[in-house]
């Protein structure tokens, strides 16, 4: 790739690397630098982390952690059931913790995962789970054990894997000539409106815009046939492809490709103006969280993401401004965030009635979340979010 580096994010550990006392001193950190390929305009990383790093099987990351997302997947199962031959053949790449494959039909529907400890859990639900990252050979592999797909899925996952060029092609070898490949990411638009930074970390190596997809996905024999605008994640786009012999565009796709060409997606004086606007809201927040702590506000946080990793280690945010953060999932509580080391705690008797501030580090889930929420709000509660500003809300 033709690089030409915009943004320095500076050092940053494994996003969703959460951790005990005794590990800090062998932390490990990378330099985030964000580029854009002057061929494709695809976004991508200057340096790309060894998926093994990220991907193993202490992975902490459970997608069936929030309603929002429990309710996603099941609403586009039965719509996809309508698209699809009846029992159609289902691999989704990327399972984590089986929260796409259970509205799916055990008998016909395989999976495949890198984090071996949700891959054992897929498996022992009677899922057919690969333990493994999706490569050529297991795509072929898979062809040989169980023919061609009529469904090939993956969430937020493709934007995870550097070399595109081997993921698509080996999509496309385990695609049936008139079957569907459709996968969700988010969406570079969203992110360079929202100002939503901290969609890139380790993990996102990517950042993807339908003109960048675009070429990748032609140039190994697949054509996108329709674009989805959905709303999860922060603003997502749903990518329908086909074979080429099989596909018909419908005018969502020519749409958002001339969305992002108004907006200026494949010019480098946007990502030059994002880049300003990301080091602004470093300032922002940092001065806002500063003067609630001297106010002598307790300020916890709510959510342990890695979006928040990416925010709390590029801005200097640490112990100093926010007590703790809390999260729902099991595997967070009772470590440490990535890099500045911020206890994770239970929501349970810790989202109390002492907190006075609490950051969203899942901001994407405002709306669940303040529903939730709604005594801590009744009593004066109030939420702070940097999307698309720094704000009260
Ligand atoms: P959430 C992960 O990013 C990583 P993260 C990954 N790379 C990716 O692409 C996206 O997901 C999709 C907690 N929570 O989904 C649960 C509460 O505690 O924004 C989660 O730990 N209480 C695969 O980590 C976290 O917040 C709640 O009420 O940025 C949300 O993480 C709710 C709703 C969530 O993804």
């Amino acid at each position: 790739m033709n690089k030409r580096e915009f943004l320095d994010l500076g050092k940053q550990p494994i996003a969703n690397g959460f951790l005990y006392e005794k590990e800090f001193d062998n932390e490990f950190f990378y330099d985030l630098n964000v580029a854009i390929d002057r061929d494709t305009y695809l976004i991508t990383h200057v340096d790309y982390v060894k998926p093994e790093l990220m991907f193993n099987d202490t992975y902490a990351y459970r997608g069936s952690m929030s309603l929002t997302m429990r309710k996603h997947f099941a609403e586009l199962s039965e719509s996809l059931k309508k698209t699809l031959p009846s029992k159609p053949k289902v691999l989704e790449i990327g399972s984590n913790d089986g929260v796409f494959v259970k509205n799916w039909d055990k008998e016909t529907t395989i999976a495949v995962e890198p984090c071996s400890n949700f891959a054992k859990e897929t498996n022992d639900l009677g899922y057919k789970t690969y333990d493994g990252f999706w490569t050529t050979e297991l795509a072929e592999t898979i062809v040989e054990e169980h023919g061609k797909m009529d469904l090939v899925f993956a969430a937020n996952c493709m934007c995870h894997i550097p070399d595109l060029d081997q993921t698509f092609s080996a999509v496309e070898n385990v695609l049936a000539d008139d079957g569907f490949f459709v996968f969700e990411d988010p969406s570079l638009s969203k992110m360079i409106n929202e100002n939503s930074f901290d969609q890139i970390y380790d993990e996102h190596p990517h950042i993807f815009s339908v003109i960048a997809l675009k070429s990748f996905l032609e140039r190994n024999g697949l054509v996108i046939v329709r674009v989805d605008n959905i709303s999860v994640h922060g603003g997502s786009n749903r990518i329908w492809a086909q074979k080429e012999k099989a596909a018909k565009p419908d005018s969502s796709v020519e749409q958002n490709i001339t969305h992002e060409k108004i907006i200026g997606l494949n010019t480098f004086c946007t990502f030059d103006r994002f880049a300003e606007n990301v080091e602004d809201c470093k300032t922002d927040l940092h001065r806002l969280l500063t003067r609630c702590v001297d106010q002598g506000k307790k300020v916890v946080s709510y959510g342990a993401t890695s979006k928040s990793t990416t925010v709390f280690n590029y801005c200097g945010i640490g112990p100093d401004l926010i007590q703790y953060i809390t999260d729902t999932t099991p595997e967070k509580q009772n470590k440490f965030s990535p890099g500045v080391h911020i206890p994770i705690v239970s929501p349970e008797g810790n989202f109390d009635d002492s907190v006075d501030i609490a950051f969203l580090g899942a901001w994407n889930f405002a709306k669940e979340i303040k529903k939730k929420e709604v005594a801590y709000i009744n009593r004066g509660g109030k939420f702070i979010t940097h999307v698309p500003i720094v704000r009260f809300i």
